[in-house]
């Protein structure tokens, strides 16, 4: 019997400053009742699926940077999107900012949960890799402010047993590095769940501005055939409150071969039956853990 599991990637156009959560979340439940009535048992949002992409501004009150975030989720505002999601017995992932109150501390986490056909949140992720910088760059046409509003992740890259699929996430600029990718392969991961927001202008390096697309696709599929896995990227795509995102969702099989794409800048739904015994053609033919020499890669954890 071959494992298939039918996915959807859930690409979103842009979200306004002024749209409200609940808004959002309706245009959510809208892309989940799609998925549905296609066949999908899991949809994949992209990376703060819940709000315009606000590490994009320079905000100095702190209630603002919070009302981005979520204290709990499912929330009062979230808490329909789960509903619905349990009701209609398909699974997904959402990527949200993650406000912790622990004791005195308060601790903010770009983070992405991924949730069981029934509802319950089964598996959770805080993004590795922040990209960006921490001050004020007026002169930039927009900011990037990641390192100043969120924690580098604290739990590693955990790979949880959900849909039949040994399943890892990963958020945005994580997957531009290897390491992200070796560290959910070596635990035998079969499907990555991805959601990003990638401008297509990099103010400190316009060069790369060209290879945006490029680079986002190169990733995605050397890290899906080095460690035969399945990637499923959703994007936030569109220009949204004046910033140009690359979209450009897209699902890629273990063999690297890139199998959906979305095919405009708003919302819209990927969808690919994948094949999770494809894995083995790479991990255990192509990748062999026998062939590995571990005694020569020491210099990835010395340095
Ligand atoms: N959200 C996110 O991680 N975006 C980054 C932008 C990098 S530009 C400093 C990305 O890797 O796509």
């Amino acid at each position: 019997m071959p494992r298939i599991l039918t996915i959807a990637a859930a690409q979103l156009g842009p979200i306004t400053r002024s749209e409200t959560r609940p808004q959002v979340v309706e245009r959510l439940i809208g892309l989940l009742q799609q998925a549905k009535q296609h066949g999908c048992e899991l949809a994949v949002f992209p990376e703060c699926a819940l709000t315009p992409f606000f590490p994009h501004w320079w905000i100095e009150d702190q209630a603002e940077i919070d009302s981005y975030c979520e204290s709990s989720l499912p929330g009062p505002e979230t808490q329909s999107l789960f509903e619905e999601a349990a009701r209609l017995g398909i699974g997904f992932c959402l990527g949200y900012a993650e406000l912790v109150q622990e004791g005195e501390q308060t601790r903010r986490f770009n983070s992405a949960v991924v949730v069981e056909q029934d509802g319950r949140i089964v598996g959770h992720y805080r993004k590795v890799h922040l990209p960006g910088h921490a001050d004020h760059r007026p002169s930039n046409p927009f900011q990037n402010l990641e390192k100043r509003f969120f924690e580098p992740g604290d739990l590693g890259f955990p790979v949880f047993e959900v849909f039949g699929a040994k399943t890892g996430m990963l958020i945005c600029n994580d997957r531009r590095w290897p390491e992200s990718y070796r560290c959910l392969g070596l635990q035998g991961c079969e499907l990555v769940l991805l959601g990003y927001n990638t401008p297509r202008h990099y103010p400190e390096y316009p060069e790369t501005d060209r290879l945006a697309d490029f680079h986002h696709q190169l990733s995605l599929q050397a890290g899906a055939y080095q460690n035969g896995m399945w990637i499923v990227a959703a994007a936030k795509a569109g220009v949204e409150e004046g910033v140009e995102q690359i979209g450009g969702s897209m699902i890629v099989a273990p063999s690297g071969e890139v199998v959906a794409r979305a095919t405009t800048l708003g919302d819209e739904l990927l969808i690919h039956r994948c094949d999770l015994d494809l894995c083995r053609t790479y991990k255990e033919g192509v990748f062999p853990a026998r062939n590995r020499r571990v005694e020569s890669y020491g210099r990835l954890t010395q340095t």
